[in-house]
């Protein structure tokens, strides 16, 4: 068996149950073929203390190889918190308006790359397998293929693909799609992403279209297809039967006995439409009265990316909202809001999920949204709760059966959440049967054995075709 190597931004020791279900599933992939994972160790080094190695570190976790190096201060402010989180986490989310395209975040982006190819080169292996993931690493295969490799590689994107026009208005993106055809399998969350990517290639880059999933380019030939990412439906249900989850169930019946319970569970990001979800909770007090001093909205926001402008901003926003709402809506005994500006720990989840009759997963744009699967998973099939889903989270391809909403119509979106609160329960039941089983058809080891298998099908193997890295289009 080939060996696998997975190289993310960040990597989570796959031996720790807290990782969750991506480290797991890929852990459990790398555990098979004694794989390797490679990514930033999360330590940032003053510029002045570089090594000469970069911190290269590499050590076992179990059948599975750990490589990780660090970055200095300058480039993790042009690659990580500039070029990857200033630049193609908003315009990737559509929000072109939160976009901050300095040019010293791309020269940042691209030496980082530059920097990881080299490490990673040392340590391959002439037949590894190579998956790389997500946004931070586009370039990462062609500056692999300028140091001559022939790998098998994969790129997965967990965000979504905006349309080509969205696109095309970020300086550079040429580069970027060119260097997408450095791979020989690139994957995306759902079918819109995929055609966004076909558009645009076939549109603005004159690709030629050789089967429904590949695409030639650049001397090049790329299979584009659909991998949505599911959960560990079995990881996350037995998360559900432990002490800490049993416990937090227990405590939110009791404590909210004469209430409905909604919940909301967010890193907080603005592509997670949490305005918009208050603003909808406050539409619902205000026009359906039987759901004050009833409907109770439990908001994890997990702080996130804190260094960066935008994040600060929304999470002043929430502050206001959530005040706003509990000092026209509440009571003295009962607080409309409860909003939760921490990470609670994952062990929690399940039982906080399962005591909550609602979910509201609203993101103005997400690639999947894994909260989505989590709460059907968590839930008692018997008496399960209604999942309130937007239609723009990648998950809303395949959760058909969940009330869609447009979370920017915050009327509709109260009207939906009503609908959710009142639903009869064999209704609800129906609905959550037919996620569940789709949850479980389409979950995280089905995901991972779709992209392997895409990956070891192709025959085309780049040695095949000449390579020309995508040096001069920059
Ligand atoms: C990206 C894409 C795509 C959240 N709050 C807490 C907490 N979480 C956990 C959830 C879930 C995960 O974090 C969030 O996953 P999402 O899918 O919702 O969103 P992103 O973080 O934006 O992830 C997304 C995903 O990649 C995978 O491809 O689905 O579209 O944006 O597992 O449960 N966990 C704990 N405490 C919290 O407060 N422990």
């Amino acid at each position: 068996m080939a060996r696998l190597v997975v190289v993310s931004n960040r990597l989570a020791d796959p031996r720790k149950a807290a990782a969750g279900g991506l480290a797991v599933a890929l852990g459990e992939a790398l555990n098979q073929s004694g794989g390797l994972w490679f990514g930033w160790s999360g330590e940032v080094v003053e510029d002045a203390a570089r090594a000469p190695d970069d911190g290269l570190q590499v050590q076992p976790a179990g059948r599975v190889t750990l490589a990780t190096v660090d970055l200095t201060k300058s480039d993790h402010d042009a690659y990580y918190l500039g070029y990857s989180n200033r630049v193609l986490w908003p315009v990737f989310h559509y929000r072109l308006d939160l976009a901050d395209f300095d040019a010293g975040f791309l020269s940042g982006y691209r030496r980082v790359n530059k920097m990881f190819a080299r490490h990673l080169m040392e340590l391959l292996r002439p037949d590894d397998i190579v998956w790389i993931h997500d946004y931070h690493l586009i370039p990462l295969a062609d500056e692999l293929r300028a140091l001559g490799s022939r790998h098998r590689i994969g790129f997965f994107l967990h965000i979504p693909l905006p349309p080509p026009l969205v696109l095309a208005a970020l300086p550079g993106h040429e580069w970027l799609i060119r260097a997408l055809f450095a791979y020989d399998v690139v994957g995306f969350q759902s079918q819109a992403d995929v055609s966004h990517f076909e558009r645009f290639v076939m549109n603005e880059a004159g690709a030629e279209k050789l089967a429904s999933d590949r695409f030639r380019c650049y001397d090049r030939s790329v299979v584009a297809r659909a991998f949505p990412i599911g959960i560990d439906v079995d990881e996350f249900q037995r998360l559900g039967q432990m002490r800490e989850a049993r416990e937090m169930y227990e405590t939110m019946r009791e404590q909210y006995s004469r209430r409905e319970l909604l919940v909301g569970i967010d890193r907080l990001d603005y592509s997670k439409g949490l305005p918009q979800r208050l603003r909808a909770f406050r539409n619902l007090l205000q026009d359906y009265p039987d759901t004050r001093d009833r409907a109770t909205l439990i908001q994890i926001a997990s702080p996130t990316r804190e260094d960066v402008r935008a994040y600060t901003t929304i999470r002043r926003e929430l502050e206001g909202l959530c005040g706003h709402i509990n000092g026209n809506y509440g009571e003295i005994d009962w607080m409309p809001v409860r909003y939760i500006n921490r990470t609670l720990p994952r062990r929690k989840l399940p039982g906080l999920c399962r005591a909550s009759r609602v979910a509201l997963v609203t993101p103005l744009r997400d690639g999947m949204n894994l909260v989505a699967k989590e709460y059907v998973a968590a839930q008692d099939p018997a008496d399960p709760g209604v999942l309130v889903l937007s239609r723009f989270a990648g998950a809303a391809e395949q959760m058909r059966e969940a009330l869609l909403v447009n979370p920017y119509d915050t009327q509709g979106t109260a009207r939906a959440i009503h609908q959710a609160l009142k639903m009869p329960l064999e209704e609800r039941q129906r609905r959550h049967a037919a996620l569940l089983a789709g949850i479980r058809a389409q979950d995280v080891h089905w995901w991972r054995r779709s992209f392997l298998a895409a990956l070891g099908d192709e025959v085309s193997a780049p040695s095949e075709e000449s390579y020309e890295p995508a040096e001069e289009a920059r």
